[in-house]
C-alpha cells in the first residue's frame, strides 16, 4: 500500500449550523487536524443557502475541500466519505484491523471489529437517517408552525404514521444497534471495540437525534444511553461543542423546525 501523504494539504470545512456538519468538526478535533472553517447558515425554512451549491453542486452540509498550492481544490460531499477520506490519511488509528494475523485477504476471515465498522458506516445514512427525516417530518407537524386550526388534524396524521409505521421501523434498528453495543468487541466502550473508530463519528448525529427526540431511553436503550454519554464525555467532543459555539454562538446539532 502507497504511504499516506499529507504535506502541505489544508481541510477546509464548509460548515451549516446545526448539521451533520459537526460529527465531521468532532474528528477533526479528535485527529488534531489543523482545519479552516466557512460558515453557512440554515435559512427559515431550515435549508441549506444556494450559496452552498457553489462549493458543490449538491450543496448540502457537510462539505469538506482539500486544498493544496498549485492544485485544483478536492471538493467532497457525504459525510461517510468525508470521515473515511480524513481517517485514510489522518487517522489509520480509527481504522479497526481487517484481518487476523496471517489470514490476510481471505475472503470471510475479516474481523468482527472491521465489519461491524463497514456495516455501521453505511447504515447510518442508508437506513437510520432516512427514518429520522421521516421523524423530523412527523414532528413539523405539530409545530407551531402550522396554522392552528389545522394542526390537531395534522397532528393526529403525524400521530397515527409515526405509531403505526414509523416508530416500530426506527426501533426495529435501535434495538438490533442496542445489541451491537452490548456485545461490542473487547466489550466495547466504543461501537467497534475498546478503542474509536469512524464508526463512533459516523453514528453520534443519528443516535443522538433519537435521544433528542425521545425515542433513545436509558430505560430501554442503556447501552445506546452509555455510549452516548461516553462520546460526549470525550475531550475532543468537549472542544468540538466549544467550537461550535464559537462559530454559531450556542450548540445544537438540529434545527428546530
Ligand atoms: N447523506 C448526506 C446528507 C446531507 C444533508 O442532508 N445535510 C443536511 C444537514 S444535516 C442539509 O444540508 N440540509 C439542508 C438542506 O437540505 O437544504 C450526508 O451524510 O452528508
Amino acid at each position: 500500500m502507497a504511504a499516506v501523504k499529507n504535506h502541505g494539504a489544508k481541510v477546509i470545512l464548509y460548515w451549516l449550523n446545526e448539521s451533520r456538519s459537526h460529527r465531521i468538526l468532532w474528528l477533526l478535533e479528535e485527529l488534531k487536524v489543523p482545519y479552516e472553517v466557512k460558515v453557512f447558515k440554515r435559512s427559515k425554512q431550515a435549508l441549506a443557502p444556494p450559496e452552498m451549491k457553489e462549493i458543490h453542486p449538491i450543496g448540502k452540509a457537510p462539505i469538506m475541500a482539500i486544498t493544496r498550492e498549485g492544485r485544483k481544490d478536492l471538493v467532497m460531499v457525504e459525510s461517510g466519505l468525508i470521515i473515511e477520506y480524513l481517517v485514510d490519511h489522518w487517522g489509520p488509528q480509527l481504522k479497526p484491523r481487517r484481518y487476523p494475523e496471517g489470514q490476510e485477504g481471505q475472503a470471510g476471515d475479516e474481523t468482527e471489529s472491521y465489519m461491524r465498522d463497514r456495516w455501521f458506516m453505511h447504515a447510518s445514512e442508508g437506513s437510520l437517517m432516512p427514518l429520522l427525516v421521516f421523524k423530523i417530518l412527523t414532528a413539523a407537524m405539530r409545530s407551531k408552525n402550522v396554522p392552528f386550526l389545522v394542526r390537531p388534524i395534522t397532528s393526529l396524521i403525524a400521530g397515527k404514521i409515526e405509531s403505526t409505521a414509523l416508530h416500530p421501523r426506527i426501533h426495529e434498528q435501535l434495538e438490533y444497534i442496542e445489541g451491537l453495543a452490548k456485545t461490542a468487541p473487547s466489550g466495547g466502550p466504543y461501537l467497534c471495540g475498546n478503542s474509536l473508530t469512524g464508526s463512533d463519528f459516523m453514528m453520534s448525529y443519528p443516535l443522538q437525534g433519537a435521544q433528542q427526540s425521545g425515542l433513545i431511553t436509558k430505560e430501554r436503550y442503556p447501552c445506546l444511553s452509555g455510549w452516548i454519554a461516553n462520546i460526549e464525555a470525550l475531550p475532543s467532543y468537549h472542544a468540538a461543542v466549544e467550537k461550535t459555539k464559537e462559530i454559531d454562538g450556542k450548540f445544537g446539532l438540529f434545527p428546530e423546525m
